[in-house]
């Protein structure tokens, strides 16, 4: 009587269809039964759970979310998050833009240069007092955005600033600057542009922002007054990141 059952509920959890496997019936289980690697596949209520009966490692909820209970995730191919991303409750950055300035575009200049083995927007020649700015457009929804770039001193800057600013609720903010003088590098090394040493070539810029528009406008700039043959700067490794 027992297995007359059990072969019944089995005909009904599981019967083959032209293209494959399909489970039915009122909460359906499928059990790969490997005495050393249990695993099975259960639908309760709509919900998608892979596991080993015990715990799972897959659980997905139609039309919620997928929940992943992994201590690695690795594979051939990338490992794509169309959303947020979540950890412990805790919305992660995404990336959503990235300029290595091989081919600046959408810059108010976009003239570019390579210096020490970094291509930058501007640089050597070409940057001087004159700001650069870009407008980014249709950014996916966010409360919170952080700017990332590398800003690079160039030649005879006697104490000028260097500046990012952001366009804030319609009006322009200043939400980075530092100032650099070429003196305290008397004993430095020339790695850019003219003879002058470089004492603070690269600085790296982060800043973290409220920010909940659809577009940013970002403005990068200095208080420099000679020709950009003498005392330049470039930016280079510029990204993007909301959550
Ligand atoms: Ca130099």
């Amino acid at each position: 009587m027992l297995i007359a059952f059990l072969l019944c509920a089995i005909k009904q959890a599981v019967s083959s269809s032209s293209s494959g496997i399909t489970l039915s019936g009122t909460e359906p289980t499928f059990i790969f039964n490997q005495d050393d690697h249990p695993f099975q596949i259960d639908l309760i209520n709509a919900k998608l759970q892979l596991g080993n009966g015990e715990q799972n490692c897959i659980e997905y909820e139609e039309g919620e979310n997928i929940y992943i209970n992994a201590n690695e995730i690795a594979g051939d191919t990338a490992f794509e998050v169309e959303n947020t991303f979540s950890l412990n409750g805790v919305n992660q950055w995404r990336l959503i833009h990235s300029e290595d300035f091989t081919s600046p575009t959408g810059w108010s200049n976009n003239a570019n240069s390579e210096c020490a083995g970094i291509v930058m927007l501007g640089g050597y020649c070409q940057f001087s007092s004159s700001e650069v700015a870009k407008t980014f457009l249709d950014l996916p929804s966010h409360s919170s955005i952080k700017i990332k770039a590398t800003f690079h001193f160039i030649d005879a800057w006697i104490g000028e600033a260097a500046y990012l600013k952001v366009d804030l609720e319609g009006k322009y903010e200043y939400v980075w600057n530092e100032s650099y003088k070429a003196g305290q590098a008397s004993s430095g090394i020339n790695i850019c542009g003219a003879h002058h040493a470089e004492g603070k070539f690269s600085s790296d810029i982060e800043v973290n922002l409220p920010h909940s528009d659809s577009s940013l406008s970002v403005v990068f700039g200095t208080t420099l007054d000679q020709d950009p043959c003498d005392e330049s700067w470039g930016v280079s490794s510029f990204e993007i990141f909301i959550r």
